[in-house]
């Protein structure tokens, strides 16, 4: 059977994720921008028993239970685990798209409508690239900036993935690649997982479009990006290189959705085509 359908989509209720680890500083800021926007933001912090008390920043919002919710984890466990929990919370509550968002203040919040209009008109992925237009960063050090270009690079030419910043961490996703993810797969526990999820999202066939952002270092708080989590990336996609390359005849080249593959003009509806 083949089913064909516009690629339009409305968007009833969107889930901001923000994973918190000391973020005290800032979280507050941030959760005021997201809800003021207006789109009609929820929010679910996901903290990770932080020391300096941004779980308790959260429970004593006023839109605690409301419109911000939070779970709470018994020690730091990672970026990965926390977005995984958030996306499946997200799917039992029967949100249309699930965000990841830096609790930081790196990600402007008021990119949050582009990126979800990314998704309206038919992207199932939409990713906020610092790469796009240039460099657009903001007060990084340049050691740091050149480890973040160079993951790009690595990542591209390694694993095959086509993005301009596939370490990027602003991503609106909808639920359907949440649904369908073979999250199995996805080994990394730290930053990899943002490759990892567009990797897979890819290999599926899901359409992952980006947007330019500007990317503002944390005025707040410390940075959790170490060595060992460059690391686990760089041999996570080392993997995912051999996998793409020496496994092509088994099925993870082969995708089940092709949405990928066809980029509408301008104006045009995308369409999708399921087997
Ligand atoms: N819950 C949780 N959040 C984390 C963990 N590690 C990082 N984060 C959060 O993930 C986001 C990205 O981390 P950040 O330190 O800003 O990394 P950077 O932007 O690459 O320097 C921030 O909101 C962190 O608080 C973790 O182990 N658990
Ligand atoms: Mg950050």
């Amino acid at each position: 059977m083949s089913l064909t359908t516009t690629s339009k989509r409305n968007i009833e209720r969107t889930l901001v994720i923000l994973p918190t680890y000391n973020e005290a500083d800032s979280l507050i800021k941030v959760v005021d921008a997201v809800l003021s926007l207006p789109e009609n933001l929820d929010i679910l912090v996901v903290d990770d028993s932080s020391p300096d008390g941004t779980a308790d920043l959260a429970k004593n919002h006023s839109a605690f239970d409301d419109r911000l919710f939070l779970l709470q984890r018994p020690g730091k466990q990672g970026l990965a685990t926390a977005y995984k929990e958030g996306f499946q919370w997200g799917l039992n509550k029967g949100y249309d798209v699930c965000m990841e968002m830096d609790s930081d203040l790196s990600h402007d919040p008021t990119d949050i409508s582009r990126l979800l209009q990314t998704i309206t008109e038919g992207a199932d992925i939409a990713i906020g690239s610092r790469y796009l237009n240039g460099i657009s960063v903001i007060n990084w050090p340049l050691s740091r900036l050149l480890v973040s270009i160079g993951a790009g690079i690595y990542t591209r030419w390694v694993s095959g993935l086509p993005l301009s910043d596939p370490t990027g961490g602003f991503k609106a996703i909808h639920r359907d690649v949440i649904e369908h993810l073979d999250w199995n797969k996805v080994k990394s526990d730290g930053y990899g997982f943002q490759i990892e999820v567009s990797f897979f999202a890819f290999k599926k066939g899901f359409l992952i479009k980006e947007i330019p952002i500007i990317f503002t270092e944390r005025r707040d708080g410390e940075s959790k990006f170490s060595l060992s989590i460059a690391i686990e990336a760089a041999f996570r996609v080392l993997q995912l290189g051999c996998l793409e390359r020496f496994q092509s005849s088994k099925k993870i080249s082969s995708p089940s959705y092709n949405r990928n593959l066809y980029e509408a003009p301008p104006g045009e509806p995308a369409t999708r085509e399921e087997g």
